[in-house]
């Protein structure tokens, strides 16, 4: 393996920069670095360790339009989106920065003393990030970690590792102590493989693909060491015919095109109550061609490139025998600034149940349509797939909202909007899509043990 890997621009297929790739020596020193500066860590008081995540949150504000622009560059993602993105990694780390004094334990009532309940940080936590958000889900990991006394070492995606090892930065600008938070680019099987197996990386926190979150989660088995793994997505977003449909129509796109379907919660089956099936296709097809595909830096944009190259393939290779009902538009070879970037313009298939594009997570702007029958139907069709993250449901009756919102085996579901991701709310999948959950008022307490201490009080 070389030494360094070339950062790409995707919405030009341009170079950026070199990057070091750390070696398993180089994890082994950074983790040498974190358990030092987590025994300091620990034992400051909580309000100082607030104080600490506050100040870091602060100079993530101050840089937000620094972070937003290199996301832009590394990853294509629409400016406004980026700016969302930088701004949610400063409010995820004042959300947590109220953690260190609630971290409350319990009181329990025993004979002959008192008994109580401390929640202990971990120690090291190892942190995996994937391409496809590399701000917010790399903040979702090290913010409450921080907050509950854990020094936290972050490994980046390859292909994204900029605004990660920038934060790594500013981390320090913000006075957090050196090796308490440290960005460690490099490979999968190097760098996070090394956080699974080192015995002082103490809990592992993983998003990218099942397939790999399986490998590092039996890893995390072999080593006895708790693991929280966000993977894949095949999310259904449910149209019945009492919905509003001009709503879910012109909301449809966003929910599965943003960030060009790269997306773990993407809406990327939509089921459609088979009486208006015909008339939500026709409302939806003004609503895909309007959606705004060009260069990530312009104010107006609504979907960037493709991360890569390949990943192109990958999706392209979906279509194969699809039947496309119609397409969006996208920068093509004809433009000579955006021509070589990995552009991919939004496709609306019609599938049967069974069909791959109806069960696996493409990854891409790409949304399979579905007919069903009644509620049953769609409770069974929604759950027709391997994964549980995200859905919609779009209907007027609060009945069936609750009864589906109640059958749809996933974790995060929304009615009549396609919200998924809010800080103060817990994230994460059912069945293949993930194991714990992040975000929330308890996402602190997950980077904690307890231990539970019997004072004897009899004379
Ligand atoms: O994921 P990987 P990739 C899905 C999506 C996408 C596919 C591949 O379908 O097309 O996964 O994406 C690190 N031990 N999702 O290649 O390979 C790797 O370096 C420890 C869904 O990015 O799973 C990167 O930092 N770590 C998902 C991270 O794991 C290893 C988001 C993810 O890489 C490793 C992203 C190993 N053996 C992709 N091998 C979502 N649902 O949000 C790799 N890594």
């Amino acid at each position: 393996m070389t030494a360094t890997f070339t950062v790409i621009n995707p919405s030009t297929a341009q170079p950026i920069c070199d990057i070091t790739r750390a070696s398993v020596e180089d994890v082994d020193s950074a983790v040498a670095r974190a358990v030092s500066a987590q025994r300091a860590w620990a034992v400051l008081a909580p309000g100082a360790r607030a104080d600490a995540l506050r100040a870091f949150a602060r100079v993530v504000e101050a840089h937000v339009e620094e972070l937003a622009q290199l996301e832009v560059l590394n990853s294509g993602h629409p400016i406004g989106s980026a700016r969302w993105e930088a701004s949610h990694v400063a409010q995820v780390l004042n959300f947590y920065a109220g953690a260190p004094e609630r971290l409350s334990g319990q009181q329990i009532p025993v004979a002959g003393g008192l008994d109580v309940t401390f929640h202990e940080p971990y120690g090291v936590v190892g942190i995996i990030v994937p391409w496809n958000f590399p701000m917010t889900i790399a903040s979702w990991g090290f913010a409450p970690a921080l907050a509950a006394g854990n020094a936290v070492v972050l490994k980046p995606a390859e292909l994204t590792p900029l605004t990660a090892i920038r934060l790594g930065d500013l981390a320090l600008e913000a006075g957090l102590p050196e090796g308490l938070f440290q960005v460690v680019p490099g490979s999968g099987s190097v760098v996070g493989q090394r956080f699974v197996s080192h015995p002082d990386v103490r809990k592992v926190v993983f998003t990218g693909s099942t397939s790999v979150g399986i490998d590092v989660a039996a890893g995390c088995a072999r080593e006895l060491k708790p693991v929280t793994l966000e993977l894949g997505g095949k999310s259904a977003n449910v149209v019945f015919a009492d919905a509003d449909l001009e709503k879910a129509a012109a909301s449809a796109p966003g929910a599965v095109f943003d960030n060009a379907g790269q997306d773990c919660c993407a809406r990327s089956r939509i089921l459609v109550e088979r009486s208006v099936y015909d008339r939500f296709l026709e409302l939806l097809e003004p609503a895909v061609a309007g959606w705004r595909v060009g260069d990530p830096a312009d104010e107006g944009t609504e979907m960037g490139p493709l991360i890569s190259a390949s990943h192109r393939s990958t999706v392209a290779g979906f279509l194969d025998g699809a039947n496309v009902a119609f397409r969006g538009s996208a920068p093509s070879s004809a433009d000579p600034a955006l021509g070589d970037g990995f552009w991919f313009a939004p496709t609306v298939v019609l599938a049967d149940r069974g069909d791959r594009i109806a069960r696996d997570e493409v990854f891409g702007p790409v949304v399979a349509v579905l007919p069903f029958d009644d509620e049953a139907d769609a409770i069974r069709l929604a759950n027709d797939t391997i994964y549980g993250l995200a859905g919609s449901i779009w209907t007027e009756n609060l009945g069936r909202a609750v009864r589906v919102a109640r059958g749809v085996k996933s974790g995060v579901l929304s009615v009549n909007s396609h919200s998924s991701v809010r800080y103060s709310t817990p994230f994460g999948g059912m069945k293949a899509s993930g194991l714990g959950r992040e975000l929330g008022p308890d996402a602190a307490e997950h980077f904690t043990e307890t231990k539970n201490v019997f004072f004897a009080t009899d004379a």
